[in-house]
């Protein structure tokens, strides 16, 4: 696979400084020399700089940082366009607000190309809000939301080619407003909170959504936020949630998209390195996308008996 690497130190979608130190410590971490050893292709298209804000506003005055935001859209919408005829673009967060335009981007090229786009949000947060429900006014808790179609973001150009449910899976999900609650109560989309993943474990209902991705000839768009891990191993995050997947099911996870061959674009997002422990939340990002391009973690050198 030829890796595209491409930073996007947005840190206007929360309010919690420091994300945007995210894609450099991607690379202090080493994921291009994780990709590279693993036989890939890398290149490193460096960080994406957005226009400067235009002005525009919202009726709902908890939402700031909006015309940054509109701007980190539009920009992150053309590098994952201009990146997808090339290769697979991993973009290298930055909050979650990121998602606003890395999704529309490749929603876009999936229209263009005519193949179905499918997502797979593994996060402890739906962030399903729209700019009329949010009371943090964190537009990092919005991008499924924009990617549905919901009405309630006019300020933001409208998303090019909204994904229907069917074609959205959440996993890890423990934090639910209940205006997303709402929202998402007409959706056909699969919400895999943990008490689903208690009762099933993770790999039943990831086959079911690979299944349905595979059978569409569908691409498939990871979005990876760190608070989808449990904060006892992965703390550089804002918001920590309880609960979260361990290091094996994260890493199971990972190796089943591998297998999939199903994978063609990936955001990492909501590191915040400022919050870290001596770069294990950055190293363990990197390990987890060693394992989503191939790398079997638990394998054992062959043994003759
Ligand atoms: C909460 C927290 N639902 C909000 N959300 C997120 O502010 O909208 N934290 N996405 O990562
Ligand atoms: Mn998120
Ligand atoms: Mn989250
Ligand atoms: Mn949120």
């Amino acid at each position: 696979t030829h890796c595209i690497l491409i930073g996007a130190p947005v840190d206007e979608g929360q309010r919690r400084p420091g994300c945007l130190m995210g894609p450099a410590a991607y690379r202090t971490a080493g994921l291009a020399g994780t990709l590279a050893a693993l036989g890939h292709g890398v290149e490193d298209r460096g960080d994406v700089r957005p226009a400067p804000g235009r002005g525009e506003s919202c009726a709902n005055p908890a939402v700031h940082h909006l015309p940054e935001m509109i701007a980190w859209t539009e920009a992150l919408r053309a590098a994952a366009e201009a990146a997808l005829p090339d290769g697979m673009p991993i973009f290298m967060g930055g909050d979650h607000a990121l998602a606003l335009g890395t999704v529309a981007g490749v929603a876009a090229h999936a229209a263009r190309i005519g193949r179905p786009q499918f997502v797979i949000w593994l996060d402890a947060h739906s962030d399903f809000h729209t700019l009329e429900t949010t009371s943090s006014g964190n537009i990092h808790g919005t991008p499924m939301a924009y990617a549905s179609g919901l009405p309630g973001f006019d300020p933001f150009p409208p998303f090019p080619a909204p994904i229907p449910g069917e074609q959205i899976c959440m996993f890890g999900i423990r934090s639910v407003d209940p205006a997303e609650h709402a929202a998402m109560q007409p959706t056909e989309i699969t919400v895999n909170d943990m008490r689903v993943l208690d009762e099933q474990g993770i790999v039943a209902p990831l086959r079911a959504f690979l299944d349905r991705v595979s059978a569409a000839d569908g691409l498939l768009h990871v979005s990876l936020d760190v608070d989808f891990l449990d904060p006892s191993i992965a703390p550089a995050v804002g918001t920590t949630v309880p609960g979260g997947t361990t290091f094996r099911e994260a890493h199971l996870v990972m190796e089943l998209l591998h297998e999939s061959g199903l994978v063609s674009s990936l955001d990492l997002v909501e590191l915040n390195p400022f919050l870290d422990e001596r770069g294990r939340t950055a190293k363990l990002m990197v390990d987890l996308v060693g394992s989503l391009m191939g790398r079997k973690v638990f394998d054992r050198p062959t043994r003759s008996y």
